[in-house]
């Protein structure tokens, strides 16, 4: 227990609550990622057997450097069982779907912009998007193919020109077709050199025509010390410094598929802009993004456009990667890259012919958001085994950029899986997907059983970065969590304390911590134990525990969709990054560790009790970290009370077990072992208190603060470091009236 007790603890409340239900708390995972109980969705099988496989003994490796920048995507829900713990009700741990691509450096033209190769990672280094990768990719080419181009194995595994090839041969050479010539060519040519990305996807696409296709050539990049240029700067909020998403939007429709969704044009604007507190969205990208950064990320009409319905054939070929099939995905037999980027090459193409007007202006239209029904197929057949694509929103982690300001970028692009039948868009999801075009990670949460514990990538409900589900899809959001508002630059801390601004064995620290919503000044930051964060890396990480309050506004205001089970709760979350201006690393996403309210009394019973909630167990008032500072220093963080708008928390350090009659601790007036109580009340000193169970505090009776004043400031404690009164405390505010739960479900295909 000393060696782990935070997870210690994670258990103990985890076991509590084994019976994981498909409760209001966990609502969210009816909205996005499949629940944690529910059977492994199906994992599709590519439907046309994978080609190459048959162990080919002999292959000529071809090895071309390339240059360009690393762009990675993140999407949702692949299930995976984890094999060391059958039994365990936390097993199923949801993973998300990452793609690592190459992009241009700095592209030329907005047609190198959408140049993209998909690679397979290899390195130890925290590589984020943006970062310059110089790696040498191989491409093997089985002997058959080999033989038939008039190449040999050179030693090295490389090619090198057959003798039959050669002027003068035997009359019996074959003469080499017009594709085969270029291969041949291409090979000779580019082995062992240099060679843009354009030029490295022109030799697989020949390699295709020859039946040589779906390699991910693997990059190896060397864990290099050197400095990256530190990833690509998008839309991270900077010193509060405001800035705009810029976006364009493509719906489509596929008649010849016989793929009609029924969703219009006014129904996605409906959902992007704000059109008022009694339109029928209040959700709208337009006022999330107002709300949520408090003014600092704009999202505006003008320049987040929307076109479709955009009428598209079923399969055809399209010049980014090929061929695709719509009907059935997996246009080019391995992924979704010929649909995913075929989609994006027909609505060019539609702008080119129907609003050509638009397209001077698409490279300074960030992202490029894509709606389709992809699993048109499982709906129209009635059949859930045949899913196209089992995420529900697929983005890019960080917008790749160029080191020219004014230069063009790489594509940042946004996929969308629809409903068929439905006129809406899940917006908690699609917050999420913007979220990573900023940069931000997801909310993870370790869940812990009898058998064990397992880090649900998805699983801190207060976030959309993690499985939120808003009570309304359509009429209510969830801001970010402190960790994601700190490093998308949203919010600050009130207090930034480390190991030396918070002193041990002195007792607690009162702080006064307003409801997010209402000032961006709002939650303690405290750096911990440093031990293995790698704090001279250019990234900056820096591990941290971050103490938050929020409660749910009305309809359409800020925290509005924040269910009961998780509403006017203090959050307290980790991260071990920090906000310098960078996409996220994916490695090493926040964290809730647990929730902490006052404790309620029963209507039923009357008795006083910790607040229960399926899935978290019953909520503590306390939560110690036991090694935050290094062995035997710990940190207790500590609600004391909370009104409508603000909460007071207290914070209290220690290395000492007990306090004691040798030492004088027992009559120096402090708490010095954070149980508590102090000195005489301290059953150490001979008190009465119980060290286990200190008097309960106050009940949880959220307090309306009265209307003119900010709330009142916390007993005075010493150095208490109270932050400004609450800019805009929105007083007396009564408990937002909310329809029915689940009216925002997002029907789960
Ligand atoms: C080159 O020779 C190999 C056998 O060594 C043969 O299989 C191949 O077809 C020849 N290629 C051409 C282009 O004649
Ligand atoms: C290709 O990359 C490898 C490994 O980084 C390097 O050793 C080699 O010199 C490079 N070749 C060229 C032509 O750039
Ligand atoms: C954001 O867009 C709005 C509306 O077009 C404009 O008024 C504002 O100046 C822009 N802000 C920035 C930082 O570009
Ligand atoms: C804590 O923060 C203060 C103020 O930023 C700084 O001077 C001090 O070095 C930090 N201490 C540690 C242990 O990081
Ligand atoms: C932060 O890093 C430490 C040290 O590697 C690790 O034990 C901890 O789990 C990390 N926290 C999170 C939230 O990833
Ligand atoms: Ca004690
Ligand atoms: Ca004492
Ligand atoms: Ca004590």
């Amino acid at each position: 227990m000393a060696r782990d007790g935070l997870l210690y603890k994670l258990l103990i409340v985890a076991g509590l609550c084994l019976a994981l239900q498909v409760d209001a708390a966990s609502r969210s995972y009816l909205t996005r990622p499949p629940p944690l109980k529910r059977p492994p969705p199906h994992r599709s099988q590519p439907r046309q057997a994978t080609p190459s496989p048959a162990p080919e003994a002999e292959v000529v490796t071809v090895i071309v450097n390339v240059t360009g920048q690393l762009s990675q995507s993140l999407g949702h829900g692949f299930v995976q069982k984890d094999a060391s713990s059958e039994d365990s009700a936390w097993s199923l741990v949801l993973q998300e779907e990452q793609i690592a691509r190459l992009v241009p450096v700095s592209p030329k033209t907005p047609e190198e912009a959408s140049v993209n190769t998909r690679i397979e990672l290899e390195t130890d280094d925290t590589l984020i998007t943006g970062d310059p990768v110089n790696a040498p990719l191989a491409l093997d080419v089985p002997k058959s193919v080999a033989d038939r181009l008039g190449l040999e194995i050179a030693p090295d595994g490389g090619p090198v020109a057959g003798d039959n090839t050669t002027d003068g041969s035997t009359g019996s050479r074959r003469r080499l077709t017009e594709v085969e010539h270029a291969a041949r060519r291409m090979i000779l040519d580019f082995h062992g050199t240099r060679r843009t990305l354009a030029e490295f996807n022109d030799l697989t696409d020949v390699l295709a025509q020859l039946g040589v296709q779906n390699q991910v050539p693997k990059a190896k990049v060397p864990k290099s010390g050197v400095k990256k240029n530190g990833g690509a700067k998008d839309l991270m909020i900077i010193g509060g410094k405001p800035l705009n998403v810029t976006s364009i939007t493509f719906f489509f429709t596929s008649s010849s598929c016989g793929i009609n969704p029924v969703l219009t044009e006014a129904q996605i604007k409906a959902r992007w802009y704000d059109n008022g507190d009694s339109a029928p969205v209040t959700a709208s990208l337009q006022r999330y993004h107002r709300v949520c950064s408090y003014n600092k990320l704009g999202f505006y009409p003008d320049r987040n456009m929307v076109f479709g319905p955009i009428d598209v054939p079923c399969t055809g070929t399209q010049p980014t990667k090929g061929a695709y099939d719509l009907r059935k995905g997996k246009g080019n037999k391995v992924n979704l890259d010929g649909e995913m980027y075929g989609l994006y090459d027909l609505a060019k193409a539609w702008l080119r012919t129907y609003r050509p007007e638009v397209i001077p202006q698409l490279p300074f239209l960030r992202r490029k958001v894509l709606v389709w029904p992809w699993n048109n197929q499982a709906q129209l057949l009635k059949n859930g085994d045949l899913e196209v694509a089992n995420w529900a929103g697929m983005a890019n982690m960080g917008c790749p950029g160029n080191p020219d300001p004014n230069g063009i970028v790489p594509d940042c692009l946004t996929w969308m899986n629809t409903d068929l039948p439905s006129t809406t868009i899940d917006l908690t999801t699609l917050f999420q997907e913007l979220g990573h075009n900023i940069g931000l990670a997801h909310s993870t949460r370790t869940v812990c059983d009898a058998a064990g514990c397992a880090k649900d990538e998805y699983g801190d409900s207060s976030d959309p970065m993690g499985g939120a589900g808003p009570i309304s899809g359509d009429k209510s959001y969830i801001c970010l969590s402190a960790p994601q508002a700190y490093k998308a630059g949203w919010a600050v801390p009130l207090a930034d304390l480390n190991a030396t601004l918070l002193d041990a064995n002195s007792g607690f620290t009162d702080y006064t911590v307003p409801s997010a919503h209402s000032t961006d000044t709002n939650y303690i930051r405290i750096a911990i134990d440093q031990t293995g964060i790698a704090t001279t890396d250019r990234l900056r990480p820096q591990r941290a525990i971050y103490v938050s309050y929020r409660v749910a506004q009305p309809l359409g205001g800020y925290d509005s969709g924040l269910p009961k089970e998780l509403n006017a709760r203090v959050w307290v979350h980790e991260y071990n990054e920090t906000a310098n201006g960078l996409t996220a690393n994916l490695k090493t996403p926040p964290m809730v560790l647990n929730m902490l309210d006052l404790p309620v009394a029963d209507p039923k019973t009357k008795k006083v009790g910790p607040p229960v909630v399926p899935g978290w167990g019953p909520l503590s008032t306390r939560l110690t970290l036991p090694r935050a500072f290094g062995a035997g220093d710990s940190l207790t963080i500590m609600l004391k009370d909370k009104t409508t708008s603000a909460a007071t928390v207290s914070l209290c350090r220690t290395t000492v077990a007990a306090e004691s009659m040798d030492d004088g601790t027992c009559n120096d007036g402090l708490d010095n072992d954070c149980d508590g109580v102090a000195d005489g009340d301290d059953p150490d000193c001979g008190g009465a208190g119980d060290a286990k169970s200190p008097p309960p505090p106050p009940l949880a009776v959220l307090r309306k603060s009265p209307p003119p004043s900010p709330p009142p400031p916390p007993p005075p404690a010493k150095k208490a470091t109270s932050p400004p009164p609450p800019a805009n405390v929105a007083s007396a505010v009564p408990s937002p009236k909310r329809p029915k739960a689940g009216t925002g479900r997002r029907q789960h295909h």
